[in-house]
Parts: C-alpha cells; sequence; structure tokens
C-alpha cells in the first residue's frame, strides 16, 4: 500500500519561502493544495482553441482564498504574543480570521458592513466565536477605523495590508505554476480589496526570477461596475454590488496593483451585477462548480477576452475562483428561475415530474 506524508497546510509546504522559522509554532487548518480544474464545457462553447483552467480557492478550509494568508498572518500573530486581532471587511476575511483565531486561542474582532455581508460569512465569524462588530458604513469605513485602533491598542491587523497576508497568499501561483509545468499565460481575478493580484505577482515572480520558470502572466483583473475604482483611477464614494465581497471603494494595495497590471502587460476592466450572476450561474450549471458571485467576475473576464481575441487562440488561461458558492445562498437562490416542484409523496406524481422534466 503506497503510503505519502499528511499535508498539513501550506507553511509546512513552502517553508523554505515564507518567513517562518523551523521551531515557529504554526496554525494551520490544512488550507491551499486546491484543484485546478480544466473548464471543459464553457471552453468548447466558445469556440476557440484556449486552455482555462479555474483555481478553486472556495475549497480552503474557510471557503476562500483568504485561509492562505491568514494561517501566515496569525502564526505571526502568534509568534509575536498578539493576544488580539482586528480586521475590516466583506465577510470572507472575517470568516477566516475568526476560524484561524480560534485554532490559535487568541480574540478576533471583525468589523462588518451592517447588512452587506452574505449570510454564511456572517455564520462562520459568529460560530469561531469573532466578536462581530457591525459598523453603520462600508468596508471602507471599516478598514479606516480598523487602522485608528490599531495605533492606539496593542492588536494585529489581519486585513491585507499585513504583509504576512500576501505572503501565504503567494503560495497559490507556485502551486498553479507546479501543476502546469509552467506560467500560464493569463491569469484572470476579481479585484477588490487588491491584495490578491498582488500576492499572485509576487509569486509569479518569485518562480520567475529564481528561474523555475521563464514566463510570467499577464494579469487580468475585473471589478464590479458600481464598485470599480480602478477603472475610474480614483478612489469610489459609495460602492454598490451584488458582488458583496468586492464592493470596496478605496482599496489599500492600490500600487501594488497597478504594478502587477502594468509589469505584465494585463489589464483591468468591469462587469455590472446582471453580467456576474449569469457568469456564475454559467459556471454551476455547465461546469458543476458552484462560486460566489465575486468570484464569477473572473469567469466573466476570460469569456468576453477570449472572444474578443485580446486573449489569443493557443492560450493557457488560469482563473482564480476566490470563494465558495455556499457563502452567498441568498444571492444564489434568488437568481434561479426554476423554483423545486412541490407534490404529494405518492408514486405517480413523482414519475409525472420526472416524464415533464427529461428534456
Ligand atoms: C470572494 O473579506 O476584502 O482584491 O474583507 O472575498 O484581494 O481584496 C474580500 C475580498 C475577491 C477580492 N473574491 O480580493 C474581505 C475582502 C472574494 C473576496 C475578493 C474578496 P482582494
Amino acid at each position: 500500500m503506497p503510503f505519502r506524508p499528511r499535508y498539513t497546510g501550506l507553511i509546512d509546504k513552502y517553508r523554505d519561502r515564507l518567513p517562518v522559522h523551523d521551531d515557529t509554532r504554526i496554525i494551520s487548518l490544512g488550507e491551499g493544495n486546491t484543484p485546478l480544474i480544466r473548464l471543459n464545457n464553457i471552453s468548447r462553447q466558445l469556440d476557440k482553441e484556449v486552455d482555462i483552467y479555474v483555481k478553486y480557492e472556495g475549497l480552503n478550509p474557510t471557503g476562500s482564498f483568504k485561509d492562505r494568508g491568514m494561517t501566515m498572518a496569525i502564526t505571526k500573530a502568534i509568534d509575536a504574543n498578539s493576544k488580539a486581532v482586528i480586521c475590516a471587511s466583506t465577510g470572507n476575511t472575517s470568516a477566516s480570521a475568526a476560524a484561524y483565531s480560534a485554532r490559535a486561542g487568541i480574540i478576533p474582532f471583525v468589523l462588518i458592513p451592517d447588512g452587506k455581508i452574505a449570510l454564511g460569512k456572517l455564520a462562520q465569524a459568529m460560530m469561531h466565536g469573532a466578536v462581530v462588530i457591525q459598523i453603520q458604513g462600508n468596508f471602507d469605513d471599516g478598514m479606516r477605523l480598523v487602522k485608528e485602533v490599531a495605533e492606539q491598542a496593542p492588536i494585529t491587523i489581519v486585513n491585507s495590508i499585513n504583509p504576512y497576508r500576501l505572503q501565504g497568499q503567494k503560495t497559490a501561483a507556485f502551486e498553479i505554476i507546479e501543476e502546469l509545468g509552467k506560467a500560464p499565460d493569463y491569469h484572470c481575478l476579481p479585484l477588490g480589496n487588491a491584495g490578491n493580484i498582488s500576492a499572485y505577482w509576487m509569486g509569479y515572480n518569485e518562480y520567475f526570477q529564481t528561474g523555475i520558470v521563464n514566463q510570467r502572466p499577464k494579469m487580468c483583473a475585473y471589478q464590479a461596475s458600481g464598485a470599480a475604482p480602478f477603472l475610474r483611477g480614483h478612489p469610489v464614494e459609495n460602492p454598490e454590488t451584488v458582488a458583496t465581497a468586492i464592493r470596496i471603494g478605496n482599496p489599500q494595495s492600490w500600487d501594488k496593483a497597478w504594478a502587477a497590471q502594468k509589469e505584465s502587460g494585463g489589464w483591468f476592466d468591469e462587469f455590472d451585477d446582471q453580467d456576474i450572476l449569469a457568469a456564475q450561474k454559467l459556471l454551476a450549471e455547465k461546469e458543476g462548480i458552484f462560486c460566489e458571485p465575486a468570484s464569477a467576475i473572473s469567469i466573466a473576464g476570460v469569456m468576453r477576452d477570449v472572444k474578443s481575441g485580446k486573449i489569443p487562440e493557443g492560450s493557457v488561461v488560469t482563473c482564480t475562483l476566490t470563494g465558495h458558492g455556499l457563502k452567498d445562498p441568498d444571492t444564489a437562490i434568488q437568481q434561479c428561475t426554476v423554483q423545486p416542484i412541490k407534490i404529494k409523496a405518492e408514486l405517480a406524481e413523482v414519475k409525472n415530474a420526472i416524464l415533464q422534466n427529461m428534456g
């Protein structure tokens, strides 16, 4: 019987590329090592020869890519003897911070926008015992308050302005390169607070500069039209989108994201809510992959850019699906036009329902 060592998370795997020591106490939930799935049906539908892969980050322990950064941020907070951490969040960061803090035995304070966080994410923060502070404001207000509080209290910020977050998140680029045997030609992802694009670019650069690969992808990042500061060229006041994860008007990693786009030769683009939801539904229906609305914007992006020829035939493209669809069941159910069929618990009625829906 073949044995292999138990997978114990990305810090153990990439120890020599991360700022930890041999005796660092690692706080891990087995994050990373997520599947890179090739899209079959959607690619065929595009009628172009393009290889599209999705990095399904929804399969991380708390259901989003944030876990990659959080294992590092909480590990380093413990290393520095921190007793409490704080973040502002549109939902996923708070869920992840809550889980890793529970694991580490420290107190997480999370500031979330009142009423604008997906149900699953709120449930996670509450279940893991975070101190949930709902503010009458948006993510950007929360971020400002978190920075102010951390100046006056001994508390560690675990938003992506914490440099260890990006260190952890860069490992997704390593995994993609290892699986493809090379860097992709294009990498598409959603753009919110801009930590993730910065982290991927860091990861791709690291493998490029150490000679592991001889090319880097063009970074293509997409925003919701109602929350698109990178498209407007300046912060926006009242960001609004159904993709609440990226309802952000004043991204913290502004310069890093621009650098990634410019240095890679990629681009930024935007989609309205309708396009975002259509992409989410298409991916679920045609490929069996359920991601949250914000994540689906990378699918909308790759489809538009392949169709237009901006991404040429013969390209290898990777898309990050940043969060799991189960995070936001309300939005999912609301956009399903076909309702469950309600019948009596009788064979004849079941048969009838089957016959009417055989296609
Ligand atoms: C599913 O949780 O900012 O550009 O507070 O949850 O690195 O911010 C979430 C962001 C994309 C954007 N997709 O990534 C938070 C938060 C999902 C997300 C993003 C987020 P960044």
